[in-house]
């Protein structure tokens, strides 16, 4: 049986519409199931909307609507966002599903029997931007002196009746699990942070509020609502039968991977495993913090005007060329910087002259030159040999070993070297000069190229899954070939055996413009 694999993202506050920062996480989440699947696993990408909480609540109010007329309205967004970026999550867990109540009380309540939680009065700061308590002593002052959290988001003084978790009772067993599972929080930037802050001791955390009622009841305690992010964080655990000791517990508990931002990583890293300790459940294998994507280097707002709709980015530059920008351009783990200019240059280069014209060549001169009949290998040549070895490694050992480490670009850059070997090939081989020399020779290059080319394309379907989906069906690369154990060489024989005939190839992806105004 196939080895389960589960990952999910942050769910999204639908206080508005999905913005850039939305996708990229998304799609890249979305690769990761997909190259996983690809991998033989048994994939559970889990996706969502963390629809509760003051946030959502305060905005509904500005807006004269309801948090749940708000929440339903934007989460169709998330929807119609995920649908237009391919990203093929199987389950999308809102937090107002009543089964997510169920499990999120059944959690409260085994810490409750553990003896964790009990009831106080909380007076503190709280940002209701973050959703988050902040201690004074890491507030900042803003420009006008006032207190800032260190998100820098206006912060409220606070008081009231409270329950409370007793986070302080796990710092020790947080250290250990740190130290005995050094890849839980990854990158290292973010496990060292969080360890600093874990090892300056922790404060009891208020886990529940009565000033407003728009979130999870408290079990036995009707006028307190859950803190929000003891029912986000959750929503994980929804949907595998928690609290029951059900198959799918069994299954796909503890997660592989919570794939989330930079300014989450306290909340999965430290609260969720305490929470989950408590509850006595394993803790997940890992926490990934991706960094923020900014716009030209600047964060996106409103009030700067530069916030982009990522579907009209995705209709304006092509679906496949967004995700394959995004996840080549930026190291996954830090920050990184999205322009036009930056997508339209890395989509003409890398995805337009250097890969779709590669398969463009190849292909065409195949459909003109031998009426479409795949090319016979005749003997080949140390340079065959070397090109396909090359390829081989990058489709069979580098891109996968560094999609595993989640070192994204770094796969795609092994993928890419691949591809820059094949134009170097194709121009020293020059099989349109072998025509009338050496028929013989010719074939032998172009079934090299075609074996090259479809190979590369099976392993850069995670990433492009339209674009080299369409090239492996005009390819005829079987179904069954497009995965990284069966993407070998055997299948060219067979194809070649067979009677399919190469039809003239499209142009994979048209070239793409800046209109003048936008040009850098
Ligand atoms: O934090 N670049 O929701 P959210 C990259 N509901 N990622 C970004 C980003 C940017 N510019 N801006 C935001 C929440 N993100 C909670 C999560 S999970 C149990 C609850 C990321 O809508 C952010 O880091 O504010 C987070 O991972 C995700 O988008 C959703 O952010």
């Amino acid at each position: 049986m196939a080895e389960p694999f589960y990952i999910t993202t942050a769910i999204a506050y639908p206080n508005g519409r999905p913005h850039i920062g939305h996708a990229y996480e998304a799609i890249a989440a979305d690769v990761i199931a997909r190259f996983q699947r690809m991998m033989g696993r048994d994939v559970r990408f889990q996706t969502g909307t963390d629809e509760h909480g003051l946030k959502m609540a305060q905005k509904a109010r500005e807006l004269g609507t309801t948090p749940a007329a708000l929440a339903t309205e934007m989460t169709q967004h998330f929807i119609d966002m995920d649908r237009a970026l391919n990203v093929s999550y199987d389950v999308f867990q809102r937090t107002t599903d009543p089964a997510h109540h169920a499990s999120v009380q059944a959690l409260w309540q085994r810490m409750e029997a553990k003896g964790d939680l009990y009831l106080d009065r909380y007076e503190g700061w709280y940002s209701v931007r973050d959703e988050a308590y902040y201690d004074e002593s890491e507030l900042v002052a803003g420009e006008g002196g006032e207190k800032l959290s260190p998100q820098g988001t206006p912060v409220e003084w606070t008081v009231e009746e409270s329950w409370f978790f007793r986070l302080s009772k796990y710092a020790q067993p947080l250290l250990d699990l740190y130290n005995g599972q050094p890849d839980f929080i990854r990158p290292e930037s973010r496990r060292n942070e969080v360890m600093r802050f874990v090892e300056g001791g922790l404060r009891d955390l208020s886990v529940s509020r009565t000033s407003f009622d728009w979130g999870v009841k408290v079990p036995g305690s009707d006028d307190h609502v859950m803190y929000v992010w003891v029912d986000a964080l959750t929503n994980y655990l929804t949907g595998l039968g928690y609290p029951g000791e059900t198959p799918d517990m069994a299954k796909w508990w503890p997660c592989d991977v919570h794939l989330i931002g930079k300014d989450i990583t306290r909340f999965h890293a430290v609260y969720w495993p305490a929470f989950l300790m408590s509850a006595d459940l394993p803790v997940p294998r890992q926490v990934f913090s991706h960094g923020f994507l900014l716009n030209r280097g600047q964060k996106e707002s409103k009030s700067l005007g530069n916030v982009t709709d990522p579907v009209a980015l995705a209709d304006r530059f092509g679906v496949d060329v967004l995700r394959y920008f995004l996840m080549r351009e930026v190291t996954f783990g830090q920050d990184g910087s999205y322009s036009p200019e930056a997508i339209v240059s890395r989509g003409n280069t890398e995805l337009g002259n250097a890969f779709g014209n590669l398969a463009q060549r190849t292909l065409s001169f195949i459909a003109k030159n031998l009426g479409g009949a795949l090319p016979a290998v005749h003997a080949r040549s140390a340079e065959d040999e070397e090109l396909l070895a090359h390829v081989g490694r990058a489709v069979g050992s580098e891109l996968p070993a560094a999609f595993q480490a989640l070192a994204l670009q770094q796969g795609i850059d092994a993928w890419l070297q691949a591809v820059f070997a094949c134009n170097a090939y194709i121009d020293a081989q020059a099989p349109w000069a072998l025509r009338k020399t050496d028929p013989e020779r010719m074939e032998t290059v172009l079934a090299t190229l075609f074996v090259a080319i479809g190979r590369l394309a099976v392993a850069i379907l995670p990433v492009i899954p339209e674009k080299a989906g369409a090239l492996l069906d005009m390819m005829g690369v079987p179904q069954a070939n497009r995965t990284y154990g069966t993407v070998g060489a055997d299948w060219y024989a067979a194809l070649a055996a067979g009677d399919a005939r190469l039809g003239a190839p499209t142009p994979l992806f048209p070239r793409l413009e800046l209109p003048a105004d936008e040009d850098a």
